[in-house]
């Protein structure tokens, strides 16, 4: 019994945590106003899995800033599209056709160890915003 006991324990003690995915959400409207992606602000583990899922049209998605080594990512509009993020650091990504109007959104995956560069990329978005400015400086703030 004690055997069969050490031998569970330790088969949970190696075994990988859990991948996760996390559903973000292309909106004409939610709870940070119009033109959003909900939520704006994600944070996720290495290996999690986000899917982008447009529940109104005419939106996707494509990465602005990424952590070093990591793939930039673009989806076609109107589909559903799943990303794996790999790679420690802050993602920063935005809706082509809804730039101006800050429908952009923040993925900080494990350590921000790239927080410098995204905050750059997230300060110069929020700056040719047209609506909804300071939104990515909120998502920003909430990095860690
Ligand atoms: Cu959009």
């Amino acid at each position: 019994m004690k055997k069969i006991l050490f031998t569970l324990l330790l088969a949970a003690a190696t075994a990988p945590a859990f991948a996760a995915n996390h559903e973000i959400k292309m909106l004409d409207n939610g709870k940070d106003g119009s033109m959003v992606f909900e939520p704006g602000f994600l944070k996720a583990q290495p290996g999690d899995t986000v899917t982008f899922v447009p529940v109104h049209k005419g939106h996707w998605v494509q990465s602005k800033a990424v952590p070093a080594g990591a793939k930039e990512f673009l989806s076609k509009e109107n589909e559903k599209f799943t990303v794996k993020l790999d790679k420690e650091g802050v993602y920063v990504y935005t809706c082509p056709p809804h730039r101006m109007m800050n429908m952009s959104g923040i993925i900080q995956v494990g350590k921000a160890v790239n927080k410098a560069k995204a905050q750059a990329a997230a300060d110069e978005m929020d700056k040719r915003a047209m609506q909804n400015k300071g939104r990515l400086k909120k998502y920003m703030q909430a990095v860690k």
